[in-house]
C-alpha cells in the first residue's frame, strides 16, 4: 500500500549535520527555582544532566535548557543568573547527550553564550519581540529559532489576551516574525513556529489554536506545541496526575494529526509513544 505524502516538513538540518526527524519529542529540563510546574527540581547540575539523559533515553529528540521561569506573573531573571544557571548544564550535558540541546531564552547574550557552549536551536518564547539583537544572534550561529507567540511579557500577558480571531492573529504574527528572522540572516529552513498555548491566551482561545492548528501548520514551517502541564489541560481534563496525563495525550495526539512537528513535555516516554500512535495513523488519513 502506497502511503500518501504527509504536508509535515519531514526533518530539520542543524548546522552541525544532525538530522531532528519529525514530529519529535522535545523534553523540558528547567533549571530555575520557580518554574510553572517543575521548579526547584533541577537547579543542581547533576541533577539536571541525570534527567537530561533520561528523557533522551525515554524518547526525547531535544532538550530544551531553560535558565527563565515564564510561568504567568514571572518576572524577569537578571542576564547574569540566567548564564549562571543554563552554561553548567549545558557544557555537561554536551558531552554526554546525542540529541540537540535548545536554550529556552529570550535574550541574545544568554542565547549567543548557550550557542557557544554547544546548544544548536534558541527557544524564543517572545517570538523575537524582547530582545532586537537575537535574530543576528541566532543568524551568526547558524542556529534554529523557535518563534513562539506571545503577548507583552509573562508579568502582563494574561491582561492581553483579547483577539477577534485568535488562529489569523497568531498565524500572522508567527508570519511576519518568520520573514523577520529570514531577513536578519536565519535559514527558512531553520525557522520552528509554536502558537504559544497559555501565554496570552484564555483556555477557549487554547483550544481554538487547537482547533485551528492546521492553519498555522500550513504556514509550511515546523510547527512546536508546547501543552505540557498547562493551565487549559488542567481546566478541560481533570487536576489529577492521570487527567493531566491522559489530557496531554489528547492534546500531543491532535496536534501530530494536525500537522505538528514538535511537541514539547516535560515527561517524554508517554509523549513518545503518543506520537508515534498518532503519526502512524495520520500517515494513512491525509489524501
Ligand atoms: N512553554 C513554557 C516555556 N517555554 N517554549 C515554547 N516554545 N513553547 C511553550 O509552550 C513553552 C516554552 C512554559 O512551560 P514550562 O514552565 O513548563 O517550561
Amino acid at each position: 500500500m502506497t502511503r500518501p505524502k504527509s504536508r509535515r516538513p519531514r526533518s530539520l538540518r542543524l548546522k552541525d549535520g544532525r538530522v531532528i526527524r519529525f514530529p519529535a519529542v522535545m523534553g523540558i529540563l528547567n533549571v530555575t527555582p520557580d518554574s510553572f510546574s517543575d521548579g526547584g527540581c533541577f537547579v543542581d547540575p547533576d541533577r539536571a544532566v541525570e534527567h537530561a539523559l533520561a528523557m533522551e533515553a525515554a524518547g526525547a529528540a531535544i532538550i530544551d535548557v531553560g535558565g527563565e521561569s515564564t510561568r504567568p506573573g514571572a518576572e524577569n531573571v537578571p542576564v547574569e543568573v540566567e548564564l549562571d544557571r543554563v552554561l553548567p548544564v549545558i557544557e555537561a550535558l554536551r558531552a554526554k547527550l546525542k540529541s540537540p540541546i535548545s536554550i529556552d531564552t529570550r535574550k541574545a547574550v544568554v542565547a549567543s553564550a548557550a550557542l557557544d557552549e554547544g546548544a544548536a536551536i534558541v527557544n524564543d518564547v517572545s517570538g523575537l519581540m524582547f530582545d532586537r539583537a537575537m535574530p543576528q544572534a541566532v543568524a551568526r550561529a547558524g542556529a534554529a529559532l523557535v518563534l513562539m507567540h506571545m503577548r507583552g511579557t509573562p508579568a502582563t500577558m494574561n491582561r492581553l489576551a483579547r483577539y477577534r480571531d485568535v488562529v489569523a492573529e497568531v498565524r500572522a504574527f508567527l508570519e511576519r516574525q518568520a520573514r523577520a528572522a529570514i531577513a536578519a540572516g536565519v535559514r527558512r529552513s531553520r525557522i520552528i513556529v509554536d502558537p504559544g498555548l497559555g501565554f496570552a491566551q484564555n483556555a477557549r482561545q487554547n483550544l481554538e489554536l487547537m482547533g485551528g492548528l492546521s492553519r498555522i501548520c500550513a504556514l509550511g514551517y515546523p510547527v512546536l506545541v508546547g501543552a505540557s502541564r498547562k493551565r487549559f489541560v488542567r481546566a478541560v481534563a481533570g487536576d489529577s496526575e492521570s487527567d493531566l496525563l491522559f489530557g496531554l495525550a489528547a492534546v500531543n495526539a491532535l496536534a501530530v494529526a494536525a500537522g505538528a512537528s514538535i511537541v514539547r513535555v516535560h515527561d517524554p516516554g508517554p509523549a513518545a509513544a503518543v506520537v508515534k500512535m498518532a503519526v502512524a495513523i495520520a500517515e494513512y488519513s491525509r489524501g
